[in-house]
């Protein structure tokens, strides 16, 4: 996994023994928010793409807890990209940062922590709105 400017990496705890391995996480701890939703997605296409928006004031972090997948970051200046492939490595994603994730590899799941409930309004799908937003609120 590669570390960018743009994106910070969180390191969630590995306890391993005999029995196999065990990831645990704690908002305001390792996860820097009170957590307020939590949600998965699985049974990813392999050629799908998914996100392709910015959120207003949402901030999150995103763990591949199996698998594989490229995820593509944008601050509307700097963008860059990396590989999530590692099950306790995740990566924070900040509000007003265009995201997408791509190249599921089979069998891939992404956990998302996020301090917000879902609201619509809260994010940015078009891109050119995305880029406004952002230059409007530095
Ligand atoms: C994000 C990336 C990483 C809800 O009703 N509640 C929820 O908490 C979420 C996350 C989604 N939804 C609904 C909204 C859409 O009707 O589920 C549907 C699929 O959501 P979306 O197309 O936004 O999914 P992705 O994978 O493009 O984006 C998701 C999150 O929505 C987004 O916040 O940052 O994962």
């Amino acid at each position: 996994m590669e570390k960018t400017d743009l994106i910070k990496i969180i390191d969630a705890p590995l306890v391993s023994d005999p029995r196999g391995n065990l990831i645990f996480l704690e908002g305001n701890k390792q996860i820097p928010f009170s957590i307020k939703r939590i949600y998965w997605m699985f049974d990813l296409e392999e050629d799908g793409k998914r996100g392709f928006h910015a959120h207003r004031n949402t901030v999150q972090v995103l763990f591949c807890t199996a698998g594989k997948c490229l995820i593509k970051v944008d601050d509307g200046k700097e963008k860059s990209e990396l590989w999530l492939d590692t099950p306790n490595k995740g990566i924070l994603l900040d509000k007003k940062v265009w995201h997408s994730m791509e190249k599921f590899q089979e069998g891939t799941t992404i956990l998302v922590l996020a301090n917000k409930e879902y609201d619509e309004s809260d994010y940015l799908r078009n891109y050119d709105d995305f880029v406004k937003y952002v230059n409007c609120n530095q």
